[in-house]
């Protein structure tokens, strides 16, 4: 198999800000510097250079050139770069380049809702259908669960919430951590400067809750905060207070599947820390937000944090089993210091109250670089960052001492990941460990970049962060955009249950501003081991709807999209 990887020279599809780095990189056997034209739309040549040789990029196990022509600040669309009769995609030079991306990586949610019909009105005909997993059969409904064999002897109303990924499963580890970036990307528009709340306020997204007096983007996340409350131990029960793990099928079901369709039983997990610790945090969050809107929500969100934080407490090893992938994602996690930190931080950050301070600062996280911040990027299993970012932008009761280390640790990992950038062909703000969601662990290194920015205003943050952004649209070694409709070429067969466009000619390609999970070099599906074995690591990608190890999509890796996306468009609006 032989990927498709049209011309050599490789842009951002998307395009360039105004005043921001313009940079590509060509795959070339050339040793020596080549020059490189850049060329508008009539043809005219407006910038011109020459390559700088960079052998070969481990990556890719292609030989690369750079090049670069920041100095270009004219607007248009229409661009293009030659080397050597070479042509890139044409791109754009621009300021509104992101906005659409944030509300359409936003849409996501609306679109991935569980319990509630997807209307034509908001979302267009072709992506409209039936709310999933009520009580209409087939579906068994969602609103009396039980739990699995032998568990429990209640069922509790699950309904609501997002689906995870291709798959309907509901997982409050990773759940928690999704609608904590959906909050973040909100939260930031109230402290950091430049920052605008219009694009996220109410009208501004394609939700039906708009109209209602409440940002847009917090109507998206309540819709997740009430099914996350729900999966929580009720009161009199064994292990009251803890969140049960997840909720999904018995078994897997087959592709294409409407939500709607979904004949399976569902059943509730064993109650987990780390899904305890995810609900804790994300309701402590929420308790914030919501005050000024809807004090009783705001309160119960407090009391659910509270309740679920003294639970992990006295319940602060219970691990989900790493085998329990049947019908649904395993999730397990047997680390979980990364979640008493990340819950201890938004509980203090909220409350204030001493408990959670010293739960802070007594973590033995706390001023870690590499377990706040690994160096291949935070995901749903090391949680420490989502803390740390908050402690670092959000006011909280913190010494200012205190809140200087929390800052300098965040510049050394923004130093760290912006070195990495500057390391590679591509600028990529990576350490190169292609995993399973590659593309959400760049997008999160992007995040502890652009919160640098957002924190010094320093332009290498920027450059950096963008190298990300430059990447994910396409300057890559597949030229391909990890986001559909945005570039030229762009991945659009998304492993997913009913945009399967693939598989069957009435259902729909992925949403517009969906991203791929991106190259994964373990090769954990069987497409993706028939095709890809042997593959470089950047390389290691399909975008076919079974390659769900390559090209799943899912809340968590949408999250930090939309929140990148929001600061992008930030940069030139505000
Ligand atoms: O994102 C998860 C990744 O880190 C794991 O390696 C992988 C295998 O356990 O599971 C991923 O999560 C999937 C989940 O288990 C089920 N729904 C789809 C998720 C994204 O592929």
């Amino acid at each position: 198999y032989e990927p498709d990887t049209g011309s050599p020279v490789r842009v951002n599809q998307v395009g360039y800000l105004t005043d921001g780095p313009k940079r590509g990189t060509v795959v070339t056997d050339a040793i020596g510097a080549l020059g490189f034209t850049v060329r508008d739309a009539d043809g005219n040549t407006v910038a011109s250079g020459t390559t700088v040789p960079l052998g070969e990029d481990p990556t890719s196990r292609q030989n690369v050139h750079g090049f670069g022509f920041s100095a270009l600040d004219e607007p248009g669309e229409g661009y293009t770069v030659e080397v050597d009769g070479e042509v890139s995609i044409p791109f754009s030079i621009g300021d509104d380049l992101y906005s659409d991306l944030r509300s359409d990586a936003l849409a996501y949610f609306y679109h991935n809702r569980s319990g509630i019909e997807i209307r034509a009105d908001l979302v267009g005909e072709e992506y409209a259908r039936p709310a999933g997993h009520v009580d209409v059969a087939p579906n068994r409904g969602d609103g009396a669960v039980p739990c699995r064999p032998g568990q429990c002897d209640y069922t509790l109303d699950v309904t609501g919430g997002w689906y995870d990924a291709g798959d309907h499963g509901k997982y409050v580890v990773n759940g928690g951590i999704s609608v904590a970036q959906v909050m973040a990307n909100f939260e930031r528009t109230l402290h950091v400067e430049g920052a605008n709340d219009e694009p996220l306020g109410d009208g501004a997204l394609r939700v039906p809750e708009r109209g209602n007096g409440v940002p847009d983007i917090l109507d998206e996340a309540r819709w997740q905060m009430d099914f996350l409350m729900r999966m929580q131990v009720p009161e009199g029960e064994p292990l009251a207070g803890m969140a049960h793990h997840k909720m999904h099928d018995r078994n897997w079901t087959g592709m294409p599947m409407l939500p709607h369709q979904d004949p399976q039983i569902r059943e509730l997990a064993p109650p987990s820390t780390a899904a305890t610790l995810n609900l804790a945090a994300s309701a402590a969050q929420c308790a914030r937000l919501f005050e000024p809107y809807d004090a009783a929500f705001a309160a119960r969100c407090l009391e659910v944090a509270e309740t679920a934080w003294d639970a992990a407490v006295a319940n602060p090893a219970r691990y989900a089993s790493p085998n329990d992938g049947q019908g649904g994602g395993a999730y397990s996690d047997n680390n979980v210091t990364d979640e008493f930190y990340w819950a201890a931080a938004e509980l203090f950050i909220t409350t204030g109250a001493q408990e959670y301070r010293t739960a802070v600062l007594d973590s033995p996280i706390h001023g870690d670089l590499d377990a706040t911040y690994p160096r291949g990027g935070f995901s749903w299993g090391d949680t420490a960052a989502l803390g740390a970012l908050n402690l670092a932008v959000v006011p909280n009761d913190l010494s200012e001492a205190e809140l200087a280390r929390v800052r300098a640790l965040l510049l050394e990992a923004a130093d760290r990941y912006a070195a990495d950038s500057a390391a590679t062909a591509y600028d990529l703000p990576f350490d190169a460990t292609y995993v399973w969601g590659s593309n959400s662990q760049v997008l999160n290194n992007m995040i502890v970049l652009a919160t640098a920015h957002d924190l010094t205003g320093e332009d290498s943050y920027r450059d950096a962060a963008l190298g990300g952004w430059d990447y994910l649209l396409g300057r890559n070694p597949l030229n391909l955009s990890y986001v559909t409709g945005y570039g030229e070429r762009y991945a659009q067969n998304q492993h997913h249950r009913h945009w399967a466009r693939q598989l069957n000619p009435n259902l729909p390609y992925a949403a517009p501003g969906s991203v791929a999970g991106g190259p994964n070099s373990a090769l954990q599906d069987p497409i993706a081991q028939r095709l890809l074995t042997g593959c470089a690591p950047a390389m290691c990608y399909i975008d076919h709807i079974e390659s769900y190890a390559t090209n799943e999509v899912t809340i968590n890796w949408n999250a930090p999209l939309a929140w990148m996306a929001s600061w992008a468009d930030d940069l030139t609006s505000g």
